[in-house]
């Protein structure tokens, strides 16, 4: 059943003409000044101050003392098939989750916390090292189970530490640890984030860069520059009502928009009595003159679409996920969520002026402030100064990544024309017998049952699906190339995901496919890429990475209704892996948490 209210709530916000002007009023107001410390904004994350750490240009430092890579470049290198085996170093890390009061904006907020950090903690790692966290669930007041992905590893040979609750592992049961352990198979910039329901968008999000050859030159790294649009509901009360039968709450605004986990917030529209701070602070970053900056921007939000820019600065585009490309100039760049593109900016400005950093959410989503600012100073700046610079116009179009056209990866690989397997996988909206509102794939709605993880069942030979429709589980057998097509029958854009991949991106648009690839001798690689309102993408990968990988919507409300699938690879090679006893372990202590606590599964899971 399709109606007219249910398009409604899931289509884009248009703000009104005196919204708009509020909120254009509301950004030209904003302010250098930081009115709350750094503590009461992101906890102990110094990320967005001036006292963030300094990333190397190079590599982190190794015994070997020369590339830890060796003879790879960017060039070389196959980054699928010769990834260096073991650098022999571990980069271990512990991890803390936990409830915590922050208030990235002024107004103060219930938020989950990593090691009482928002945004988390930066992990680092050299190409071929093995990167361990240990992850203790410490979510009281109520339980919360928990589970960490580390988006856009393939995680080769290690399936089971992908991290996907439902899927490759149990959740963590409160008051449980796990060890997570795996290569850093890629390199370049991305970010882990909590998979169990929409518990990311309510703070478990942190930065992940992974230092490898370099494919253009720069001075200064200047880090991950995270933009996350933003909510002062919790997420738990916000996947209530993204849930709910009120069509109108399925499709939450966003009310505000960060970098780096700050921003200011107009604290008159605050009716409720929260404490909220006007003018709490802005990110702010340093360039030095004449010299060429990298960015690692990363679209870790729930929902918008993200297009960035500096003022009075052209970018140099130079990687999208973690295929590095053929470099190319623009002055706006679009990530949708779960994106990141590395940049190089020229520090070409006026040394003693400061200049606006900018993302906006695009009229393609849903939000009542799209504007997230930070400030960019150059060294004869006063560092309370305010910029008074001007944005670039933006041409672009709201719903798409840019041109698949401009996008060649600097690795050449040629996909098969011939896939051995192609799927057609339709997204659509229902609404069911009980008046729910779901996405469809196939016209099934994705559910997880936390208690059988699809992984483990597969291990011991358990792949008779679907005995559970709702798992929605593609078996691809053993095929070796696997093409999707996929059709969105909706008016809303979806930034789709494969897990354990980089996706050949084929073709995309509006309307229906044509057939035409682009770029077939050398297509764009990457792990997210958005699909157009009523359009489609055509992507398709090389089939040889044994395990059960998800395809999804990253949008976090179109997840948790069901815009899901699992692609089960190579079953019979599944089925020779030993798992670690630690994969057993979380089952056997999410099963003992279970049979006492009812879990309180209000959403797909995932
Ligand atoms: C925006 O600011 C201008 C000038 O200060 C004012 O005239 C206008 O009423 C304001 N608009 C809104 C919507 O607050
Ligand atoms: C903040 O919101 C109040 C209440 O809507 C409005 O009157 C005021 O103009 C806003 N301030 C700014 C700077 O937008
Ligand atoms: C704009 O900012 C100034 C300085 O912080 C503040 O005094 C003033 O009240 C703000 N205006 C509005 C309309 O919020
Ligand atoms: C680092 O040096 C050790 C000792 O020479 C060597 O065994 C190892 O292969 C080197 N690692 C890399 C990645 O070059
Ligand atoms: C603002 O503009 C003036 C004149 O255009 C310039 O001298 C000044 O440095 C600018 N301020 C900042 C903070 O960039
Ligand atoms: C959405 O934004 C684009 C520019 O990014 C603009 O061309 C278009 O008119 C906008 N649509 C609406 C309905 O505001
Ligand atoms: C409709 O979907 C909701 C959310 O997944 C679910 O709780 C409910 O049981 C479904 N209704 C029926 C009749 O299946
Ligand atoms: C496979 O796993 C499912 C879910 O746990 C279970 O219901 C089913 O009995 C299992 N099948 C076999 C053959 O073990
Ligand atoms: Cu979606």
């Amino acid at each position: 059943m399709f109606t007219a209210l249910a398009l409604a709530a899931v289509s884009s916000t248009r703000l009104s003409a005196a919204s708009a002007a509020a909120v254009a009023n509301f950004t030209s107001n904003l302010t250098a000044i930081s009115n709350l410390p750094q503590s009461a904004t992101n906890g102990a994350s110094q990320l967005g101050t001036f006292q963030a750490p300094e990333l190397p240009t190079n590599w982190l430092p190794n015994p070997n003392g020369s590339a830890p890579w060796g003879w790879r470049t960017a060039s070389n290198a196959n980054p699928y098939t010769q990834s260096p085996l073991s650098t022999g170093e571990e980069r271990s890390y512990e991890f803390t989750i936990a409830r915590g009061t922050i208030a990235p904006d002024g107004y103060e907020k219930d938020a989950l916390l990593i090691n009482g950090q928002f945004p988390g903690p930066t992990i680092e790692a050299n190409w071929g090292d093995i990167i361990t966290v240990t992850v203790n669930n410490d979510i009281t007041g109520p339980e919360e189970g928990t589970a960490l992905h580390w988006h856009g590893l393939l995680q080769t040979g290690t399936p089971w530490e992908d991290g996907v609750p439902a899927v490759s592992q149990c959740p963590i049961a409160p008051g449980k640890s796990l060890t997570y352990s795996f290569k850093a198979d890629l390199y370049g910039t991305s970010w882990y984030h909590s998979h169990y329901s929409a518990q990311y968008a309510g703070g478990v999000i942190g930065p992940m860069i992974i230092y490898g050859p370099k494919s253009a030159e720069y001075d200064i790294d200047l880090g991950p520059v995270l933009l996350t649009d933003y909510y002062h509901e919790s997420y738990y009360d916000l996947v209530e009502e993204v849930m709910g039968t009120d069509l109108t709450k399925t499709a939450p605004e966003s009310v505000n928009n960060l970098i780096n986990g700050k921003m200011d917030y107009n604290c008159s529209l605050v009716t409720d009595g929260t404490p909220c701070t006007n003018n709490a602070g802005l990110s702010k970053f340093q360039f030095t003159t004449g010299k060429t900056h990298r960015l690692r921007l990363i679209n870790a939000g729930a929902e918008g679409i993200q297009k960035f820019s500096i003022d009075e600065h052209k970018m140099t585009i130079i990687a999208n996920d973690f295929v590095p490309i053929q470099p190319y100039e623009t002055d706006i760049v679009t990530l949708g969520i779960g994106q990141r593109t590395d940049v190089l900016v020229q520090a070409t400005g006026d040394p003693s002026s400061a200049y606006w950093m900018r993302s906006t959410i695009s009229n393609c989503s849903r939000t009542i402030q799209p504007d997230a600012l930070a400030i960019i100073y150059y060294p004869s700046a006063p560092t309370d100064a305010k910029p008074n610079t001007t944005a670039w116009t933006d041409t672009t179009p709201p719903c798409a990544n840019d041109p698949l056209t401009s996008t060649t990866p600097i690795y050449p690989l040629t996909p098969t024309p011939d896939p051995a397997t192609t799927t057609t996988l339709t997204v659509a909206i229902t609404i069911n017998s009980t008046g729910h509102f779901l996405w469809t794939v196939n016209d099934v709605s994705f559910r997880a049952d936390y208690n059988a993880p699809l992984l483990l069942l597969a291990n011991v030979g358990n792949t008779s699906y679907p005995y559970d429709p709702e798992w929605n589980v593609y078996g691809t057998g053993t095929a070796t190339s696997v093409r999707l097509v996929v059709e969105n029958t909706t008016p809303v854009a979806h930034p789709m995901h494969l897990h354990g991949h980089n996706m050949y991106v084929l073709s995309e648009g509006t309307g229906s496919w044509g057939g035409g690839v682009v770029n077939a001798a050398n297509p764009q690689r990457r792990d997210v890429q958005l699909m157009q309102p009523s359009g489609y993408i055509v992507v398709q990968y090389d089939s040889v990475n044994p395990g059960v990988w998800p395809f999804h919507c990253h949008i976090a409300w179109h997840v948790s209704q069901g815009l899901y699938i699992n692609l089960l690879e190579q079953p019979a090679d599944i089925a020779e892996m030993k798992l670690p006893a630690s994969s057993k372990q979380t089952c056997v202590d999410w099963a003992a948490f279970t049979n006492v606590d009812v879990v309180d599964q209000i959403d797909s899971g995932l």
